[in-house]
C-alpha cells in the first residue's frame, strides 16, 4: 500500500469487512458474498445503498451494496440468486497505487464451476465476475450484480439509456418496449433482455447523475419494490424504497449464457459519477 491509500480489515456489523481508501475513492466489501458494501468517490455523496435493516450473518443476503447473484438469478432454484452472496469468500490478493486500488478474491467454487472476483476502486468501481466451467458437462448460467444505488427519491429520478429497449415485466410476465426515460410510480421489476446499453441514473435533487457501464452483458435488470414489497421483505425497511433504485448489469432472461466444459464468461459492472 502507499501512503495515500490503505486497505485495513474492519467489521461491520460484527462481518469481517475490507475498508479501502485512496487518492479517487473509499469503498467497503464484506468477505460475506465478496460484496462491495460502498462507494464514495473523492469529494462526492455514497454513491451505493445499504438498509439499515441488512442481515449480516452467515446463509443470509446482505441488503444493498453489490449482491453476487450466481450461478443463477431469481427464485425459481434455491436459495433465490444463486449461492456466492450467502457465502464467506476470501482475500486472495490486493495491489494499490495513490488513485487505485485492486482487490482480488480466492477462487469460489459450485460443482463443476469457478467464480473469480475482481473489485477496482478509483474514480470509476469496476466489478469483474468471472466464471469458469471445468466440467464436462455445459452449464446454463444465469447471474447479476445486482446494485442497489443510493439516490435522493425514488418519485424524482429518471434511468435514461434503455429508450426503446425490450423488456420484461417480471410482475406480469408481459414484454414491452421502454418509451423514454423510466420513471418509477409503482413497484417496478424488469428484464431489458437484449440490451448492452449503458444507464445514467439521472438524480436532479441531489445534482447526481450515475452512471452504471457493462461488459459481457446483454441484460440489465431495473427494481424497486414500492411500499407493500417493502413491508414484506424482512431486511427492508418499510420506507427505504424511497432512496434506492437497482441498476443491476446480469445476464438473465433471453440473455443467458450457455458455458460449454472448459468455457468461461466475464461479467463487468462499471460504476461512476458523471
Ligand atoms: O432485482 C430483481 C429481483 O429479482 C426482484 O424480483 C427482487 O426479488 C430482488 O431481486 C431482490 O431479491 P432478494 O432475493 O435479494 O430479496
Amino acid at each position: 500500500m502507499t501512503e495515500t491509500s490503505s486497505l485495513k480489515l474492519e467489521t461491520w456489523k460484527n462481518l469481517p469487512i475490507l475498508q479501502i481508501r485512496n487518492d479517487a475513492a473509499e469503498a467497503k466489501i464484506a468477505l460475506h458474498g465478496a460484496h462491495v458494501l460502498s462507494y464514495r468517490p473523492a469529494g462526492e455523496r455514497e454513491v451505493l445503498w445499504l438498509s439499515e435493516e441488512s442481515w449480516a450473518e452467515p446463509g443470509k443476503p446482505i441488503r444493498g451494496g453489490i449482491p453476487v447473484c450466481w450461478p443463477w438469478f431469481g427464485p425459481a432454484q434455491e436459495p433465490a440468486h444463486g449461492v456466492a452472496r450467502i457465502n464467506e469468500w476470501a482475500l486472495k490478493e490486493s495491489s494499490s497505487d495513490p488513485a487505485c486500488t485492486v482487490v482480488k478474491f480466492e477462487a469460489f467454487a459450485y460443482e463443476n464451476l469457478i467464480a473469480d472476483v475482481t473489485v477496482t476502486v478509483a474514480d470509476k468501481l469496476t466489478v469483474e465476475l468471472t466464471t469458469t466451467n471445468l466440467g464436462p458437462e455445459e452449464f446454463r448460467l444465469t447471474q447479476a450484480l445486482h446494485s442497489y444505488f443510493g439516490i435522493s427519491n425514488i418519485s424524482s429520478i429518471k434511468v435514461l439509456g434503455l429508450d426503446g429497449a425490450e423488456y420484461i415485466d417480471t410482475l406480469t410476465s408481459t414484454r414491452h418496449r421502454q418509451d423514454g426515460p423510466i420513471d418509477f410510480r409503482a413497484e417496478t421489476d424488469r428484464i431489458y433482455d437484449h440490451s448492452a446499453a449503458e444507464c445514467v441514473i439521472d438524480d436532479p435533487a441531489y445534482k447526481k447523475k450515475i452512471h452504471v457501464a457493462k461488459e459481457g452483458s446483454m441484460s440489465t435488470v431495473v427494481w424497486n419494490p414500492w411500499v407493500a414489497k417493502s413491508r414484506r421483505l424482512p431486511d427492508f425497511g418499510d420506507r427505504e424504497y424511497n432512496g434506492m433504485v437497482c441498476i443491476e448489469s446480469a445476464n438473465v432472461g433471453n440473455d443467458f449464457r450457455i458455458l460449454k466444459a472448459g468455457e468461461k464468461q466475464i461479467l463487468k459492472t462499471i460504476i461512476s459519477l458523471v
